[in-house]
Formats: structure tokens, sequence, C-alpha cells
């Protein structure tokens, strides 16, 4: 059977003048389990040329499976910076983040709590 989720993602970076420059994965797990995981986003690093986007909508198509009432999301994302060391905005070695439809849950990156990318998915 399958189904579709909307994802709604938004790169945040609190020391950026202007949109971030994010690369990194991000996946969606509709069963917990980290092996198992769907791609929501994908950036690979381009350096200087790392597009500037401060959000995207991901329509994700999970190919089998019953519609779960939590979603959940793993990512490593880091943050593209030209003069200084790249940020990081969403790492997965704590574990996979979790919520429900409709609600904005973070993914947490590096020292500053400014730092993370925000995901929202509903049913498509
Ligand atoms: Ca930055
Ligand atoms: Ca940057």
């Amino acid at each position: 059977m399958g189904y579709k989720i909307k994802c709604y993602v938004r790169f945040n970076n609190s020391g950026e003048a202007g949109d971030p420059e994010p690369y990194g994965r991000i996946l969606v797990h509709p069963d917990g389990e980290q092996e198992a995981g769907f791609v929501v986003w994908e950036q690979e690093n381009k350096y200087n040329s790392t597009p500037t986007v401060a959000s995207v909508t991901s329509i994700v198509e999970i190919s089998s499976g019953d519609r779960p009432e939590e979603m959940h999301f793993s990512g490593n994302v880091m943050e593209s910076d030209f003069n200084n060391m790249d940020d990081l905005l969403a790492r997965s070695d704590e574990g996979l983040v979790s919520g429900p439809a409709g609600k904005e849950i973070k993914l947490p990156g590096g020292e500053s709590s400014g730092d993370y990318v925000a995901i929202t998915w509903n049913y498509e």
C-alpha cells in the first residue's frame, strides 16, 4: 500500500547573516528504526557554491506500512561558511527525534541553541 507525507524543513543558523547554505541529509524513519529510512532532503557539500536556502518542502513516498501516529527523523546537516568553520545544524548521534503530524519538531545541532533543523510533517 504505502502513503505520502509532506515535510516542511527549515534550516536555522543563528550566526548567519542572511539565509544559510545547508548540506547533508535528512531521513524519515516510519517504523522508528534507524536502519530503515527514506530521504527527505539531501544536498552535497559544494563549498562556496552550496545553494542558499532557508527552507524546503519535500513530498516523501513511504512504500509500505500503515500510517503511524508519529514520524521519526534523523539528520546530519552542516552549514557552509566561507571565512570560518562550517556550522553544525543537526546531528543524529543522539538518536531519532519524533513527533505527530502538524507539530514542529527540532533536530538539535551544535553548541548554539539557535543552530537546528525544524521539521513539520503532514499526511499528503
Ligand atoms: Ca554560518
Ligand atoms: Ca553560510
